[in-house]
């Protein structure tokens, strides 16, 4: 059934309707059946699946929510007179006032806003109700912070029978009719764009950005829309004389390496729409992973060892960093027709040691070598636990005891010396063949900790 209605819709003229979800079927400026100027058009409507809905002045429209006398008044919410914003109505920011905002000044800005002192329990009881709502769309749902997430829709369709583009709008219809707020949202081929298009038409917006118009549009945007980009480095730029993203577009990505290092990576990819990050679900988030997208897939054990090694080191780190062990070692590839192949295997103890990681990995790895070419291989740990069980000496195997010393000391060097003064002999010299794509880019999701997500 959805084959023949996105067949009939599927045309840059029309779309549907975001208030009633009527299909249109011209290019009226209003829905054909309710009257509402809010309609969804676009010629990648029913192709995209990524979608990024950020709730609109979150804690301010709650207290709205709960007393409605507010409803059309500027309302701010922040800690006291000497505090700062938290957030403010979109009211009160037509006044001026901004998040972050010292109290003072957005009472001077705006003198007749009431201001009220943030409940956090409440912001995050109605925050889990939101995110239970989207779980109920599809499992693949990532959590930013309080008010947004990440969803990816790909595959949904049988299961809701309509594409991601009106699945989302009926959610955010439904979050008002049943939580009482807005969302707005943005969709898109991949997570940079997602989160800009849900930040276009706030509030109650509903954005969306195609591969065909991603790099036409981001040329006209600043600088400061790329992530990572934040006041300093937009003034580093500045300096260099780029402020557009247009600019970024015209660099090779080794002019932008050797003038910002890895952020010059970044900046050559996300400048150009080029973003392969997968969306990871809250479940994932129990586990430390890395993972990596290749340039041409990968076949050969030759090619993918010094991948693993290298991606098993980065999750070591990680580990290391967080003070937490893992049990489960999870080998992810995925083939070269999009197949996703996950291996486990349970270790006697939680460990954080890199050569833990790879030799386990390599096991699981040697099976699943058996000329399939690959397009992505990431290892990670799940079944986190704290250090104080984790890599108990090994007195069966002296050589497992040794390799954990060694490491040790490799830390050592690093923490002394730097991450790349201290090669392995799966990682030293290979870089120009098996290294990650994308050096900077290929991570899986930070360490979660279950209790750091609201
Ligand atoms: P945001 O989603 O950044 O902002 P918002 O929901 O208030 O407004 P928008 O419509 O632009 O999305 O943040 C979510 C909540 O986090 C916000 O309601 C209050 C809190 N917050 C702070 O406490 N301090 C801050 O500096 C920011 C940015 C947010
Ligand atoms: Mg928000
Ligand atoms: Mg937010």
């Amino acid at each position: 059934m959805f084959a023949v209605m996105a067949a009939s819709v599927n045309d840059p003229s029309q779309g549907f309707c975001r208030d009633c979800l009527a299909l249109q079927r011209d290019s009226q400026p209003r829905c054909t059946q309710c009257g509402s100027p809010r309609l969804a058009r676009h010629a990648e409507l029913y192709r995209l699946h990524l979608a990024h809905i950020d709730c609109d002045a979150f804690y301010a429209a709650v207290e709205k929510r709960d007393n409605p006398e507010l409803r059309d008044k500027p309302v701010i919410i922040g800690g006291g007179k000497r505090g700062v914003v938290s957030t403010a109505c979109y009211i009160a920011r037509i006044k001026g006032v901004r998040s972050a905002m010292p109290m003072f000044k957005a009472l001077e800005a705006c003198p007749e806003a009431t201001v009220i002192k943030p409940d956090m329990e409440k912001y995050v009881r109605v925050g889990r109700e939101i995110r239970a709502m989207m779980q109920a769309l599809t499992p693949l749902v990532e959590p930013i912070s309080i008010d947004e997430a990440f969803l990816d829709l790909g595959g949904t369709e049988r299961l809701h029978g309509k594409p991601p583009a009106l699945v989302l709008a009926n959610f955010a219809a439904a979050v008002e009719r049943e939580i009482g707020i807005t969302v707005s949202v943005g969709l898109s081929y991949c997570k940079f764009l997602a989160k800009v298009a849900s930040d276009f038409r706030k509030p109650r917006g509903f954005s969306v950005i195609g591969e065909a118009e991603a790099v036409g549009f981001l040329a006209e945007q600043p600088v400061t829309l790329i992530w990572g980009v934040g006041k300093a480095f937009a003034a580093t730029l500045a300096n260099d004389g780029i402020r557009m993203i247009g600019q970024l577009q015209r660099m090779e990505r080794d002019e932008l390496m050797r003038r910002y290092g890895t952020m010059g990576n970044r900046l050559y990819r996300l400048s150009r729409g080029q973003d392969d990050r997968s969306v990871h679900s809250d479940h994932d988030a129990k586990s430390v992973s890395a993972e990596t997208t290749f340039d041409t897939d990968l076949a050969s054990p030759a090619d993918l060892v010094p991948v693993l090694r290298a991606l098993a080191e980065k999750v070591s780190a990680r580990l290391k960093k967080s003070g937490i062990a893992g049990r489960t070692v999870v080998l992810k590839l995925k083939t070269q027709d999009f197949k996703i192949r996950t291996r486990n295997r349970q270790l006697a103890d939680p460990t954080r040691l890199a050569d833990r990681i790879f030799l386990t990995g390599l096991q699981l790895l040697e099976k699943e070598t058996d000329g399939t070419k690959y397009r992505l291989l990431g290892i990670g740990v799940s079944d986190l636990s704290s250090v104080d069980k984790a890599d108990p000496p090994d007195l069966i195997d002296v050589q497992a005891r040794k390799r954990a010393l060694a490491e040790g000391a490799i830390d050592a060097l690093r923490d002394k010396f730097g991450r790349k003064a201290v090669e392995t002999g799966y990682t030293f010299g290979k870089g120009h063949r098996g290294r990650p794509a994308r050096p900077d880019e290929d991570e899986g999701p930070e360490v979660q900790h279950p209790w750091e997500r609201n």
